[in-house]
């Protein structure tokens, strides 16, 4: 066969394209759905999957590589942060226990944190330069126990936050006025669960702002009936734990963004968690604000005019994560 391939330079490979080598940690619904999503969207060269259940990456790695001809090609294997996930570019961590039906998302927190312990001493060790992006919950203080723990500067740390919060608002807004999401503008701020806030305020479709009169096709013109669509947002994750268990596609996709931004270096604003230290009198936690992202992780944190509302509601949520985070032991 090396004769078939023989290929014109001395290496065999183009000095200029560097592999892109992600690593996800935990291989459970949101792992995969991870996997999958970046596996079709073409993001990295190498995707190593990490679990302490061996049989079942052995399980996702095979049923992967089997549809391998289907899509464009990425070196995807099963393995460790030690081994063939040594010097990733992307670690990605899902690990964790799941949320049970009516459990909160700061419920899970003690457990997670010490799952965390073990697996960011391996990233720290393995991974010193890699971008960090955590789904584990609850997501904020997640990622403020992986800053602590990994002592990583905070550009390199970075939690989905309310990235998916945002997706469901802007899906359920354009689907209630019959308008492509990529259409609807709005974002969810603040912590990744019940103190979340939508930004009224600034919401709109193609421009016209989302309040009662200023968009003319708008068939509900209660502000009432735009806060259900918000609480459809806040409880979606309960919802659709109750009825299928867990939550997956949607996560996956917005895994997926944050990685193309990173990776293709787009300089897009996302609704991700990072420290926040001095906006809106926000200090030292771990929170969702329009944030812009590119190869070197988080860029800069949209300062938006808020109303006094909705700065209240963003204290409301720093209050909220600040009293877990105090309780945590580093
Ligand atoms: P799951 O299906 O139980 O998968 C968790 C996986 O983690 C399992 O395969 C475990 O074996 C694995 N795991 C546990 N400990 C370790 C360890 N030390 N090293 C490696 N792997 C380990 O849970 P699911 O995938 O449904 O959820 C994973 C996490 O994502 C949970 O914390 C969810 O709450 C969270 N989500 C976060 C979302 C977000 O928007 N940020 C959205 C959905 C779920």
């Amino acid at each position: 066969f090396d004769r078939i391939f023989t290929s014109s330079s001395e290496s065999g490979k183009p000095s200029l394209l560097r592999p892109r080598k992600g690593v996800i940690i935990g291989v459970g619904q949101v792992g995969m759905a991870c996997a999958y999503s970046l596996l079709i969207q073409d993001c990295f060269d190498e995707l190593i999957l990490q679990d302490i259940a061996e049989d079942k990456v052995e399980g996702e790695v095979l049923d992967l590589i089997h549809g391998m001809s289907f899509l464009p090609p990425t070196d995807l294997k099963g393995g460790t942060l030690k081994n063939e996930g040594k010097d990733a570019d992307m670690v990605i961590i899902t690990a964790g226990a799941a949320q049970k039906p009516g459990e909160s998302r700061l419920e899970l927190v003690g457990r997670n944190v010490n799952i965390f312990k073990s697996i960011l001493a391996d990233v720290v060790k393995y991974c010193p330069n890699a971008i960090l992006l955590i789904v584990s919950n609850p997501v904020d203080i997640m990622t403020y126990a992986t800053l602590k723990l990994t002592g990583f500067p905070k550009a390199r740390v970075i939690g989905s936050g309310t990235i998916l919060d945002t997706g469901r608002f802007r899906s359920l807004l354009g689907k209630k006025f019959n308008i492509d999401p990529r259409s609807v503008h709005g974002y969810i701020l603040g912590e990744h669960g019940d103190s979340e806030f939508p930004v009224w305020s600034l919401a709109n479709i193609g421009g016209a702002k989302l309040i009662p009169g200023e968009w003319e096709d708008l068939p509900i013109s209660e502000q009432n009936e735009l806060n259900s669509v918000f609480e459809e947002v806040k409880n979606a994750a309960y919802q659709i734990i109750k009825l299928k268990g867990y939550t997956s596609y949607a996560i996956g996709l917005a895994v997926t963004d944050i990685v193309k931004a990173i990776l293709r270096s787009q300089e897009r604003i996302l609704t991700v968690s990072s420290l926040i230290n001095g906006l809106y009198g926000v200090e030292d936690i771990c929170l969702s604000l329009p944030t812009v992202i590119n190869e070197k992780g988080i860029l800069k944190t949209v300062n938006l005019s808020l109303n006094e509302q909705e700065q209240a509601q963003l204290l409301n949520s720093a209050k909220v994560l600040k009293e877990v985070c105090d309780q945590l032991k580093f």
